[in-house]
């Protein structure tokens, strides 16, 4: 498998974290966003919507968003399960991730940034102020849930890890980028802790990826 993929792209670190989970080993294609690569014809041809994460198959099939890759690598590698058995658990879990995945991530991305200064003209200290704020809603939301849920265990559902797991941890991971903390999050904070001991969770870090600044 290629993935298609960058050191600070959040929905490409979940995948990371899904494919070291799982075990499968995959071939890292370099694209920079800052760069603009996504927008150039020969990403555009692997994924017409210009965003990565994209994960090729050997056969050539393309998957894309992050979540929907997700769901594919459990469906195809049941081991370990990264959903619940349970519908409502499964309904839980999906909605945690949603979160992210949905709410969060979606207006802090690139082109969201790039045209708040370009269409609007909003300074690096306003997009930065944009960005965090948004980040630290989501957080809101899911220290809301987490602890006030008995489902919640050592992980955002029981006691193994999913996809909530996988989605706040790249949350976390990305604030942090953006110079946020979760010291009013204590939840969060233990939750994300423990997955970032997890040596598969840790090494899929932005700043552990080729490319990545040696501090940010
Ligand atoms: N909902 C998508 C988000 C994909 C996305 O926006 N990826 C970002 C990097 S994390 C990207 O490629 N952005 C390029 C841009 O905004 O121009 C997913 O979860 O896969």
């Amino acid at each position: 498998m290629k993935l298609y993929t960058y050191w600070r792209s959040l929905a490409t670190f979940r995948v990371r974290i899904a494919l070291n989970l799982k075990g499968v080993a995959y071939e890292p294609v370099y694209v920079d966003l800052d760069a603009g690569q996504q927008r150039e014809a020969q990403f555009k041809n692997v994924n017409p919507q210009m965003v990565i994460p994209a994960l090729v198959e050997d056969d050539g099939n393309v998957l894309y968003q992050s979540l929907a890759i997700l769901e594919y690598l459990d469906e195809i590698h049941p081991n370990p399960p990264l959903l619940p058995a349970d519908p409502r658990g499964r309904a839980r879990v999906r909605a945690l991730s949603l979160i992210t995945v949905a709410d969060s991530h979606p207006l802090i991305v690139p082109r969201v940034r790039n045209h708040l200064a370009a269409t609007f003209g909003l300074d690096e200290d306003g997009r930065l102020k944009w960005v965090r704020h948004w980040f630290a809603a989501g957080l809101d939301a899911y220290e809301g849930h987490l602890s006030r849920d008995k489902s919640t265990g050592t992980y955002c559902h029981g006691d193994s890890v999913t996809f909530a797991d996988i989605c706040l941890v790249s949350h976390v991971v990305g604030y942090r980028v953006f110079k946020g903390t979760v010291d009013k999050h204590p939840t969060v904070a233990r939750i994300v802790e423990k997955c970032l001991s997890d040596d598969r969770f840790a090494r899929a870090q932005p700043l552990r990826q080729p490319g990545a600044p040696a501090s940010h």
